[in-house]
């Protein structure tokens, strides 16, 4: 039994919740149909994307992991190559998790910084916060809740120092190819010369491998996509019956494009923010992609975002990349 008092009412008025509605309803009327994989990220989808990160076939953040932990000193080195004074942006911040290695360095060579955490989620930014308060007492921290670039044009301005930018655990994978050209041309736009971007990519490697990690046998994957059916239930009065839906993964390993469906595998009208979407019999809803980069790839799309490249740090199987560009 459930007992509903979300109404239009509760949208009108909240920019954010109108904007999710907007977008759902768009999305979800357009051919194909499409949900924004920014919008996981509620309560329960930070959950599930931790869980995501300690699952045996989620290789990305091991690998990521292995880096900061293992390259530390090349990354701070490259970051320090033009003084120890600067702020140090994350876009994307989540729990920091990887980051907090480069923090704890950086604290040690007494490098002069405010680390300034982006994230959409309030929910992981209010954690991180105080899990930073209590792991690094002495660091100075300022979070932006937000988009990405409404948020980083705050943040730039926040002081004159040099600015080191972190994009990490392959975030810029949710983008098509030429939105990560538009996003990188945007980025370095609002930088100066002397900046530095650590941007982290996966790597094209063993399809199956890759497959894997987004297909997971416990189906802790297929709950994350389909929690964003809830969320809508719940934040924009939706009847989404989630049983209806079912996770289906592809990857292209040509392309290096990894996406997620949600299969509707019964004809329906479901209501969101009292609009009728219509379904048909193994319709498809797009979710997200994961993409894929070759190294080439990489460097082709810092040349052509005007960034020019530093290093690209290496994990110990050569799975993933932290590319180091100079704006
Ligand atoms: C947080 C965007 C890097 O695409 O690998 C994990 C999200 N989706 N499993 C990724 C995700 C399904 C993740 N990123």
């Amino acid at each position: 039994q459930t007992h509903k008092v979300l109404n239009g009412n509760n949208v009108k008025g909240n920019p954010a919740l109108e904007q999710f509605s907007k977008d759902v309803i768009q999305g979800l009327r357009g051919t194909p149909k499409k949900l924004q994989s920014k919008y996981f990220y509620d309560q329960a989808g930070d959950a599930l994307f931790q869980k995501i990160m300690f699952m045996p076939e989620y290789y990305i953040t091991d690998c990521e992991m292995d880096i900061f932990k293992n390259k530390t000193h090349d990354i701070a080195d490259l970051i320090m190559e033009d003084g120890a004074s600067f702020d140090l942006i994350e876009l994307g911040a989540g729990d920091a998790t990887k980051s907090s290695h480069l923090l704890e360095y950086l604290l040690t060579l007494k490098a002069d910084f405010t680390y300034m955490p982006i994230d959409i989620s309030k929910n992981i930014l209010s954690y991180l916060d105080n899990k930073l308060g209590n792991n690094f007492p002495q660091l100075d921290v300022i979070g932006y809740e937000g988009e990405y670039f409404d948020m980083l044009s705050l943040a730039v301005c926040s002081s004159p120092k040099r600015k080191v930018i972190l994009f990490l655990g392959s975030n810029i994978g949710n983008m098509e190819k030429e939105e990560a050209y538009a996003f990188c041309h945007t980025l370095r736009n609002y930088l100066q010369p002397g900046d530095i971007v650590l941007m982290g990519f996966d790597l094209k490697k063993d399809p199956q491998v890759i497959l894997d990690a987004y297909n997971d046998k416990a189906g802790i994957t297929a709950a994350f996509n389909l929690n964003l059916l809830s969320r809508i239930n719940r934040e924009l009065n939706a009847d989404f019956i989630i049983e209806n839906f079912t996770h289906y993964q592809t990857y292209d390993p040509i392309e290096g494009a990894c996406r997620s469906y949600l299969i509707s595998s019964e004809k329906s009208i479901v209501t969101v923010s009292g609009e009728p979407v219509h379904f048909t019999k193994d319709e498809p809803i797009f979710m997200e992609l994961s993409q894929k980069y070759s190294l080439g790839e990489c460097e082709l799309l810092a040349r052509n975002s005007g960034f020019t490249s530093l290093n690209y740090i290496m994990d110990s199987k050569s799975w993933f990349t932290d590319a180091v560009w100079l704006a």
